[in-house]
């Protein structure tokens, strides 16, 4: 890996607002790719911020700092994503939003720019969503997905509940579901039709059902 990723990944789990923006804009000017930056890189010290967390290096207030940061990187970064994504072929309507218990906004807000990007209405419900907003939004915007985003394990039983509850309702919606929390086999077992690691494997799924596969 360069070293101008490595600063990134470093200035950004260790809170250095400023080595992180330098290193950006660095990265940038010397072409590196902007997925690599946000997907890989940004994505890994977010974990590791996490893991800095458990342990009890890192406080609450630090996580929030984090998120601030991670979002006015995005600024930065998203004209480089738009770059490279856009394609303004209009496509459909998906509708995403963080479950009930759960406020972690920023990998399901990522989702919702990407699919804009990609020429998707998007109707993001936002954070803490409980079951039947979700239904009723199905139910006005008809929908051909229906995205829903934990990072909780606690949060898990709400995906559950609003996958049950959109079948109950009759939504022909396929359910995508990603987060932190969730992984291949307990998507799964929620009851999901569909599941993506991170925002651009989300991107290729979705356009492939749309597409009917
Ligand atoms: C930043 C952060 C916060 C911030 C969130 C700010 C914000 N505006 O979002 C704040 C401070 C609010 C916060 C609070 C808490 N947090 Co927190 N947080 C994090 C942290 C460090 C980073 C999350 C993040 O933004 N990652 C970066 C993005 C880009 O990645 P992502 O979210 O995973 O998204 C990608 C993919 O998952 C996927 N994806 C995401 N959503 C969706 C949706 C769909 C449909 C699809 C297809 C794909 C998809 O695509 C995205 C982009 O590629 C994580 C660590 C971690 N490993 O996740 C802990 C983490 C999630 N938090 C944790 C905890 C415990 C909490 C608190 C309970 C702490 C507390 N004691 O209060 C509270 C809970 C509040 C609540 N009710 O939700 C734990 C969860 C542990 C667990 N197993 O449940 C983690 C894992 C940290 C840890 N290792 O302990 N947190």
């Amino acid at each position: 890996m360069s070293e101008v990723r490595r600063r990134i990944r470093e200035a950004l789990a260790n809170l250095d607002r400023e080595g992180l923006l330098e290193a950006l804009r660095e990265a940038l000017g010397s072409g590196v790719d902007v997925d690599a930056i946000v997907f890989e890189d940004m994505s890994w010290a977010m974990d590791e911020i996490g893991r800095r967390f458990e342990t009890g290096e890192y406080f609450l207030a630090d996580l929030l700092y984090a998120a601030e940061i991670f979002k006015e990187a995005m600024r930065i970064l998203e004209p480089y994503m738009a770059r490279k994504h856009s394609d303004r072929r209009s496509r459909g309507v998906v509708v995403l939003g963080t479950v009930k218990g759960d406020i972690h906004d920023i990998g399901k807000s990522l989702v919702a720019t990407l699919l804009r990007l990609r020429g998707f209405q998007v109707i993001d419900l936002g954070v803490d969503v409980p079951p039947e907003k979700f239904v009723e939004a199905a139910k006005k915007h008809k929908p051909l997905i229906v995205g829903l985003s934990a990072l909780l394990t606690t949060a898990i039983p709400s995906v559950r509940e609003t996958i049950a509850k959109l079948r109950e309702a009759g939504v022909p919606a396929r359910i995508i579901v990603g987060g932190a929390a969730l992984s291949e086999k307990t998507a799964k077992e929620v009851g999901a039709d569909l599941y993506a690691e991170n925002a651009v494997q989300a991107v290729k799924i979705v356009e492939k059902t749309m597409r009917g596969g």
